[in-house]
């Protein structure tokens, strides 16, 4: 038996030379110390040993487990060392190369514009309020005084749900619906988008509005045009000339357009001013009475200025874009611009 169990050590010790891999190590060990291995079989002969040899023999079949165990567990660390050794040098990380860097984002020229514009009034005193983009035609056109025979409320003009639910077209509503909620002072700046049936290099379907409105007592066009004109300044610098020209809107009396002194030929005269050396940029005037009238105000109590701006248009004049179509491409190239 003693021979025996020499010849298991040896025969371990030349089988785990050629293993180098844990699975068929773990066979190997399944093989001389298993539940099924060698040593289990000799140890099922101990009882052949006469009574005398028993403890020595058991002694010595142990010894040779553990042996065998031992060899095993030696041969397991170093299969584990190569193993993390190779990864280590085969996932090598150059930590002095450059990093490759994120990617970083940018807000959409239009959003940029319409946060300045209400930054500004935020500035004067004015809150931001907001409303349905889907409108009945009493706020978006019959409290404004919008007669029912306007060019505005044709279909070739607005889009229409039904009968009496269209698509607003402006954000005077939200501002018919704070004067009703609220009494004067009021001091609002309407932003969001508005719906307009038209598509060309200068019109699309959906754009952008800011429109702000001041009501209380006592108010005068020379607020309006105070305000109005340190507006401007703000957005397009100190230096820019401003007129305010004499218009018409249904909603306001007087009303008015605001031009700056076209900043692409120098007031020359060119394709973008039209000759006129000038460019219009938003409407306003003082809110007619029929407004009040229809959210309960007392005209000859109140009165207030009124305002509202395209955004897409002060854009394009802002950045020198002439085709407002590409707000809406969002081709990467041309956003990228705007970082
Ligand atoms: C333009 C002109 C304007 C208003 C909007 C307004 C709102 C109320 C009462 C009276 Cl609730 N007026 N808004 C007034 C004048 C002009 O917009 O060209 N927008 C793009």
């Amino acid at each position: 038996m003693i021979d025996v169990l020499e010849d298991v050590k040896k025969q371990a010790e030349a089988e785990l030379g050629s293993v180098d891999d844990e699975v068929s190590l773990q066979n190997l060990k399944a093989k001389f110390v298993g539940r099924k291995g060698v040593i289990t079989e000799i140890l099922k002969g101990m009882k052949d040993i006469p009574d005398s040899d028993r403890p020595r023999m058991g002694k010595l079949i142990n010894e040779t487990k553990t042996f065998v165990e031992d060899l095993i567990d030696n041969r397991l660390n170093e299969i584990r060392d190569e193993k993390k050794r190779r990864s280590l040098y085969e996932e090598k990380i150059d930590v002095t190369l450059p990093g490759r860097g994120m990617p970083v984002g940018a807000r959409h020229p239009i959003t940029q514009v319409m946060e300045e514009v209400t930054a500004i009034f935020e500035r004067m005193g004015f809150e931001v309020a907001e409303g349905p983009e889907v409108e009945t035609d009493y706020y978006n056109f019959e409290a404004l005084n919008i007669p029912k025979n306007h060019p505005a409320r044709d279909m070739q003009d607005t889009f229409y749900v039904s009968d009496e639910i269209v698509l607003r077209t402006h954000t005077s509503p939200v501002q018919i619906r704070v004067m009703e909620k609220r009494k004067p002072p009021v001091k609002v700046i309407a932003p969001g988008k508005v719906y307009r049936c038209d598509s060309d290099i200068s019109h699309t379907p959906m754009f952008h509005q800011i429109e702000g409105l001041l009501v209380d007592e006592g108010v005068t066009f020379g607020d309006l045009k105070g305000v109005l004109t340190e507006f401007v300044r703000l957005v397009f610098g100190e230096g820019v000339g401003v007129r305010f020209r004499p218009s018409f809107f249904p909603f306001t009396e007087p009303s008015a357009e605001v031009d700056i002194a076209c900043m692409i030929c120098g007031g020359k005269g060119c394709r973008v001013c039209k000759n006129t050396g000038w460019l219009e940029i938003l409407g306003c005037g003082m809110v007619d009475p029929e407004v009040f009238r229809s959210v309960g105000y007392d005209p000859d109590k109140y009165s207030g200025f009124a305002f509202g701006m395209g955004i897409e248009r002060i854009t394009m004049l802002k950045f020198g874009i002439n085709d407002i179509r590409l707000f809406f491409e969002n081709d990467i190239r041309f956003l990228r611009q705007f970082t």
